[in-house]
């Protein structure tokens, strides 16, 4: 159990917005609090006071969390998306309104697009403070409502509880499955009773996955070699229309779908390419003004925290919250269209 005797120290470059927003007053305020599900501020905080290198540095236990410890997650929630405890989230998932031909259908630069949302079960608690009994619980419902889908999302249910070594390996090696908790999740209590009630369920031609119980409940996503962004983006709206036929989400008018992560709040929706930028990507700075321009992120291809290899980069959007699931793509795709007119102008120098 997560304990906290007394104000947690940060080293001086630290970086985590917990180490700038957990000042001794916010501390004092909250310390003693808890939510209806036992929660704690230790607990919420715990992930960022093990780890100084997060960041951000806090995790939600339920939705609870971001009212008992609005003094702490709202000074977050304000800086990581410009959101205000006044703003109000607004949902858009008619792929009809996503203006995206494909970029590039002579495949030359991007290698596979994927598009994910999170989603957490109504009623129940956030990964941090789910119990054992609870978390097999969404894996029962979750199981349920995918093993019921049809048509090009027809597919299996596979537990990573018994799921042999190689295979596992081959589907993280593919993409398609996550790794074992990092040392965030780990701190964050996010990997307790690793890997009971983890799993994977995809379709035959697995453009349609879905992660249960990794950080947050459900992971939806789609994803397809080549950049038909808009294909990819159609059928995970499909997709998540029919799940929520059978399963009923955490939401809020205020946060819209609610996460444990507070930088998924909204849309908990991350539209990303692998593309291939071997010559913007010599000139960082120019690459970076691109992507920051259309807010976007820059990770390596092997998940967070990752590296670039052979000069492929994943392009994602950062906004979340405060935007619709429409611009989320919409800032993706036109970020990437720029990327390769600026990859293409480079390449005849
Ligand atoms: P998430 O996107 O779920 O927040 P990660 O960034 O860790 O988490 O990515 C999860 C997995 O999805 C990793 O294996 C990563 O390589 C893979 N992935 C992300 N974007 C793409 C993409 N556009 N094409 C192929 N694989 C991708
Ligand atoms: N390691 C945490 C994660 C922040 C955002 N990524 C998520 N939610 N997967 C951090 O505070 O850096």
């Amino acid at each position: 159990m997560v304990s906290l005797n007394s104000y947690p120290s940060f080293p001086s470059d630290c970086k985590s917005l917990l180490s700038k927003h957990l000042t001794k007053k916010v501390y004092e305020q909250l310390k003693d609090k808890k939510t209806s599900s036992g929660f704690t501020l230790a607990q919420a905080i715990a992930s960022g006071v093990e780890n100084h290198d997060s960041g951000i540095g806090v995790y939600a236990g339920d939705i609870e969390s971001y009212d008992t410890f609005a003094a702490l997650f709202d000074p977050i929630i304000k800086e990581y998306h410009g959101f205000l405890k006044s703003d109000s989230h607004v949902s858009n998932l008619n792929a009809n309104d996503l203006n995206a031909p494909n970029p590039d259908s002579e495949n030359k630069y991007i290698v596979s697009t994927r598009i994910r949302v999170g989603r957490n079960i109504a009623n129940l608690p956030l990964g941090p403070a789910i119990t054992k009994e609870q978390r097999d619980e969404v894996e029962k419902q979750a199981a349920s409502a995918l093993n019921s889908l049809e048509g090009n999302l027809k597919g299996t249910y596979y537990p990573l509880d018994g799921m042999k070594e190689d295979v596992s390996e081959k589907l993280i090696e593919d993409h398609f499955l996550f790794k074992a908790g990092d040392r965030f999740l780990e701190a964050a209590g996010l990997n307790r009773n690793w890997p009971k009630a983890r799993g994977i369920y995809h379709n035959d031609e697995k453009t349609f996955l879905v992660w249960v119980n990794e950080e947050d409940q459900l992971r939806i996503i789609s994803m397809q070699q080549g950049g038909d962004i808009k294909e990819v983006f159609q059928r995970l709206t499909s997709a998540i229309s029919k799940i929520e036929e059978k399963i009923k989400f955490l939401y809020s008018d205020h946060l819209g779908f609610i996460t444990s992560c507070p930088t998924n709040l909204g849309t908990a929706m991350r539209a990303s390419v692998h593309i291939k930028v071997p010559y913007l990507s010599q000139d960082y700075a120019h690459f970076e003004e691109i992507t920051n321009k259309h807010h976007l992120q820059i990770r390596g291809i092997n998940g967070e925290h990752s590296q670039s290899v052979g000069s492929v980069y994943d392009i994602s959007n950062r906004r979340r919250l405060g935007v619709t699931e429409v611009q989320c793509v919409q800032d993706m795709y036109d970020g990437v269209v720029e990327l390769i007119k600026v990859e293409k102008e480079l390449a005849l120098r």
